[in-house]
């Protein structure tokens, strides 16, 4: 009998013969199980309010679609963050599926996430929220949000993916801005992000459409406006 670790056994080399033998015990012998490495991040949910539950959706999509590989609008929560109040401290804004509301967590002087204030109360009958944005939308210094949606609950081209742009009154308080705000928008979305592309000294939006609803795989219309 001979005996090699794991590491000879792949060098050795031909024309020899080895015999492994299982123990005669049926324990499973200890692993050998190193420490975990040391991080510098250490977990303060509970210290800090933050931890609370989003349950999943509970609708599979794949049942539909036999070509999508998974289910879009239970990608999320999706979380942004913010200093939307003036405070010079950033909220943390979450939005989940299509039964949960879209919440802000203001942050206190203590570092702790104060109790959240509902956006808008979800209802179940539209789409999941998709990625949140938190840009300076109408140029008043103030931190606005846009709510976008995702998933393929709904036909392809239904209004009720349109996002939503909630203006921001400097002191946190959001309300939904005017329906022309944004362009007529059925996109279910996977990315969003903000910068001044055309170099105008305004800010513009890129929404990213991840899915095509009904049509999986064909991709759908990227928007920049
Ligand atoms: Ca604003
Ligand atoms: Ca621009």
């Amino acid at each position: 009998m001979a005996e090699r670790n794991d590491a000879n056994v792949r060098r050795s080399s031909s024309g020899q013969k080895y015999t492994i033998t299982e123990p005669a015990s049926d324990e499973t012998p200890a692993k050998d199980t190193p420490p975990p490495p040391a991080t510098q991040f250490k977990d303060i949910s509970d210290a800090a309010n933050f931890a609370f539950a989003m349950p999943p959706e509970s609708s599979r999509e794949t049942k539909t679609q036999g070509l999508q590989p998974m289910d879009t609008k239970r990608v999320g929560p999706y979380m942004a963050m913010g200093d939307v109040d003036g405070s010079g401290r950033d909220a943390v804004i979450i939005s989940g599926g299509s039964s949960e509301s879209v919440r802000i967590f203001h942050v206190d002087r203590a570092g702790k996430l104060t109790a959240p204030e509902v956006l808008e109360t979800a209802t179940g009958a539209a789409p999941a929220n998709g990625p949140l944005l938190v840009f300076d939308a109408d140029g008043d210094g103030a931190n606005d949000l846009l709510v976008t949606t995702a998933g393929t609950s709904y036909p392809a081209g239904s209004p009720l993916y349109q996002p939503r742009l909630f203006l921001n009154d400097g002191h946190g308080t959001f309300r939904l801005a005017a329906s022309d705000a944004i362009p007529p928008l059925t996109s279910s979305v996977g990315a969003v992000a903000a910068a001044d592309f055309n170099r105008d000294g305004l800010l513009d939006v890129f929404i990213g459409a991840r899915v095509l609803p009904g049509n999986i795989p064909w991709p759908h219309a990227v928007r920049c406006s």
